[in-house]
């Protein structure tokens, strides 16, 4: 596999490295059994996500997105964080200056053990009422009631993410977009890096002279840009990586 190859001088530069970002997309629950939003699995009903994913679709239709949602919640809710997952969350113990900002909102990294996360684009077991805009935690799979109501004023509830047309926390990209620029080599896991301003972020870190490694079992637009460039699974790449730095400490 070349990708052998490749791993030894990307070893190294790790061995000398103090500050690591992390991006990962919805490739890298992939293997846990989470569709990828992509995909050919990615599909539901005759729905794209980009047709249900945004404010227009749940101002329409609540009901709609919301069974959408439930499903969702319902795929994710008995899945489990894969090899993937597991170590970048290790790699946080192991190397204090690893962050990990994730496009996912399945909550698989805070499963795996990660804590310092930064999800960019909210998280399937949040809601937040659209009256009182309190946010709270919904782990009820099946939904009783779709859509859902705030419990104290009635109101709608719709899922705590950030929907397509809408910008994600400042605070959040922000930090981001910090930890990016910051960073000595950032890892892109599982994107198809076209959703923005997610897609911008390893370029940040590019322009700012860290080392980019993509893992993908696909070429993207950000491969061209990438100085290490695995193709293959998330879940297979990271333990070769992860064997490698454990036989240099
Ligand atoms: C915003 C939450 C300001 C909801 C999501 C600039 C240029 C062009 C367009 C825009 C732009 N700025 C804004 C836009 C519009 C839009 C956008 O980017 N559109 C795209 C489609 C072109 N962006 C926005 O609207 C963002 N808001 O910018 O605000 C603004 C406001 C108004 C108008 C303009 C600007 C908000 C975007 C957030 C949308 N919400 N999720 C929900 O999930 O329900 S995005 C959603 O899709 C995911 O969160 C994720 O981010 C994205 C899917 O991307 P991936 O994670 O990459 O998943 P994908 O399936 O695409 O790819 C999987 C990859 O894994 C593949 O490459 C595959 O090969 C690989 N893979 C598969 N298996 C494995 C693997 N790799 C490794 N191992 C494996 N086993």
């Amino acid at each position: 596999m070349s990708e052998k190859l490749e791993i030894k001088p990307l070893v190294e530069i790790l061995h000398n490295t103090k500050r690591v970002a992390v991006l990962t997309g919805a490739g890298i629950s992939a293997e846990s059994g989470i569709p990828t939003f992509r995909g050919e699995e990615g599909l539901w009903k005759k729905y794209r996500a980009e047709e249900l994913a945004t404010p227009t679709a749940f101002g329409r239709d609540p009901q709609l997105v919301w069974e959408w949602y439930d499903w969702r919640r319902g795929i994710i809710s008995p899945k489990e964080p894969n090899p993937g997952h597991k170590i970048l969350a290790r790699w946080e113990k192991v190397f204090p200056g690893v962050s990990l900002i994730t496009q996912n909102i399945d909550g698989l990294h805070q499963k795996a053990g990660s804590e310092n996360i930064l999800e960019l684009h909210g998280n399937i077991w949040k809601v937040r009422c659209i009256e009182e805009g309190t946010i709270s935690e919904n782990f009820e799979t099946p939904l009783k009631n779709i859509p859902p109501s705030c419990p104290k004023c009635g109101a709608l509830l719709r899922p705590h993410v950030v929907w397509f047309g809408e910008s994600l926390d400042p605070a959040v990209l922000h930090n981001a977009f910090l930890l990016s620029s910051g960073c000595e080599v950032m890892f892109v896991i599982g994107t198809s890096a076209v959703v923005q301003p997610a897609a911008s972020l390893p370029l940040s870190a590019a322009e700012a002279g860290a080392k980019v490694v993509e893992i993908n079992i696909d070429p993207t637009p950000l491969t061209s840009y990438a100085d290490f460039s695995f193709r293959g699974k998330a879940g297979e790449i990271l333990p070769l990586i992860d064997d490698e730095l454990k036989g240099m400490s």
